[in-house]
């Protein structure tokens, strides 16, 4: 295994410097710039820890980070030559806003499969400017997406409740001991094992703060069925795209066409 796989599989996240085009990143910042400020008061109100939560999918432009030639050749060095992409979010955090939560992407912790050593699920974050921990920069546990942690202990509900900010003393929402900030320059990507627990510091700037995250299965294939089968909930086709996008879109896109039952999806990791 490389040093990319081998440093995911035991961190459960690495940074790769300067791999993007800068020009193309600072013009999905004005898109999504626009995009965020577009929101209505209702959407800002159910979003207050997160940020923006605008899906990808609504937009076409976003298929040059999707499938991203210097993402794919990272993504082959790793091991992955057959990943698929099922969604993605633009989180637009405004300035002088909350910390982000502590969370796990992952959906299936009631499944053997949130245990194995290989991610069943990564994480990929474009953060459109740079940042560091007074913009809102994003904070790990390193190790967590396999060890269980003293913070899995603090989540206790569902991510609608803590996107609400209700309640800033809440756990959820502080520093630990263990966390390490990852910092990031316009360019960089960060990779992360989905079942990593990941927050975001507050962003205390004037200026807004915005990342894309997307989300691969980097061996989908390779999947028992049943996760296959669950995984559909997560996929978000692009409904307004024109066919060219799309057909590009398709080869990356996951397909279960069994029968297999689904399972409960479950984002809390009890033990
Ligand atoms: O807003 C951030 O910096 C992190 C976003 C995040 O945690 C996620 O997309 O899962």
């Amino acid at each position: 295994m490389n040093d990319l796989r081998n440093q995911l599989t035991k961190e459960g996240y690495i940074k790769i410097n300067n791999l993007i085009d800068k020009k193309l990143l600072t013009k999905i910042n004005v898109l999504t710039t626009d995009l965020v400020n577009n929101q209505t008061e209702k959407e800002k109100k159910e979003q207050v820890s997160t940020g923006s939560m605008i899906s990808v999918s609504n937009h076409e432009n976003f298929l040059s980070l999707i499938i991203n030639d210097e993402l794919l050749k990272i993504f082959s060095r790793m091991g992955y030559n057959n990943p698929k992409w099922s969604s993605g979010y633009i989180i637009g955090k405004e300035s002088n806003s909350a910390p982000l939560y502590w969370h796990t992407d992952w959906w299936a912790w009631d499944d053997p499969i949130s245990f194995s050593k290989e991610p069943p699920m990564i994480f990929v974050m474009f953060y459109l400017t740079n940042t560091n921990k007074t913009n809102g920069c994003l904070r790990v546990i390193p190790g967590s997406h396999l060890k269980f942690n003293e913070v899995h202990k603090y989540i206790k509900k569902h991510h609608s409740h803590y996107r609400l900010y209700n309640n800033p003393d809440d756990p959820v929402f502080k520093s630990v001991k263990d966390e390490l900030d990852v910092t990031s320059n316009l360019g960089d990507v960060i990779i992360g094992d989905g079942r990593i627990l990941h927050a975001a510091h507050p962003n205390l700037s004037n200026k807004m703060r915005t990342v894309v995250t997307l989300w691969y299965y980097p061996d989908f294939d390779e999947l028992p069925d049943h996760i296959k089968a669950s995984s559909e909930d997560h996929h978000k086709w692009p409904k307004n795209w024109n066919e060219k996008s799309l057909d590009i879109l398709k080869k990356y896109f996951p397909k279960y066409e069994g029968n297999a039952k689904k399972i409960k999806w479950n984002r809390i990791r009890y033990e």
